[in-house]
């Protein structure tokens, strides 16, 4: 059976989880990181060196980040999640870099003061620069999603994925956000999907 290992709070976890849970996908969760350790124990770091979550190991084949990981599951169990169009596959493997390269950057310090920091500890010029930042970057999706339904397309596919596991923590927050209707109703979309609901649409902790 496929093993995880990673917290289920982690964004990077989610989204395997996420991945498994839409294409029913049988697997074993282990808690790592974090509260939970383990990433540190020379075991794991054998498995992953970059001691982060998630990891998995299927059948022998250990791999690690989150984006390569639902990208072997869906490709594996080859279904509507990773489309055969060329075209409809790249455009989602382009919204899945640009979670991890312009919105999860500019969203992280706000998420992070928020969330995972004590009031004390926390820089509101920081938070702010990132709330301003990922207003502003979200515009970028907005416009995106004014011709279509899903990142890539008509339908959700894996390239949905990373984006709705982090466009969770900017709604979940307790934040001011300029309208931005067509994420909204991107997210509201999304938001009836079981399996977000269950692994994606948690208490932010
Ligand atoms: N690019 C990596 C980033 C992994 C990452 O930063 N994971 C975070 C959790 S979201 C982590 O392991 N943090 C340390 C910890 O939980 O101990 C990926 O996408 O998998």
């Amino acid at each position: 059976m496929l093993v995880i290992w990673g917290r289920n709070n982690s964004i990077n976890v989610q989204k395997v989880l996420w991945c498994c849970e839409e294409m029913a996908i049988e697997y074993k969760r282990i808690d790592a990181g974090a509260a939970f350790g383990v990433v540190n124990t020379p075991e794991y770091r054998h498995l992953n060196p970059n001691g982060l979550v998630p990891t998995i190991d299927d059948d022998g084949f250990v791999l690690w980040e989150s984006n390569a990981v639902i990208r072997y599951l869906a490709a594996k169990h080859a279904g509507s999640l990773w489309p055969d169009d060329l075209r409809i596959r790249a455009s989602a493997d382009r919204w899945m870099d640009w979670q991890q390269t312009a919105f999860w950057p500019a969203i992280r310090p706000l998420f992070m003061g928020l969330i995972r920091t004590a009031p004390d500890k926390r820089d509101p010029r920081v938070m702010e620069e990132s709330r301003l930042k990922t207003a502003d970057v979200l515009g970028i999706l907005d416009s995106h999603l004014a011709s279509r339904a899903y990142a890539a397309g008509y339908a959700f596919t894996i390239g949905d994925i990373p984006l709705g596991c982090a466009i969770w923590r900017w709604i979940a927050m307790p934040i001011e956000r300029p309208a931005l209707p067509n994420v909204q109703r991107w997210f509201d979309a999304l938001a009836l999907r079981p399996a977000y609901k269950a692994v994606v649409m948690l208490p932010l902790t």
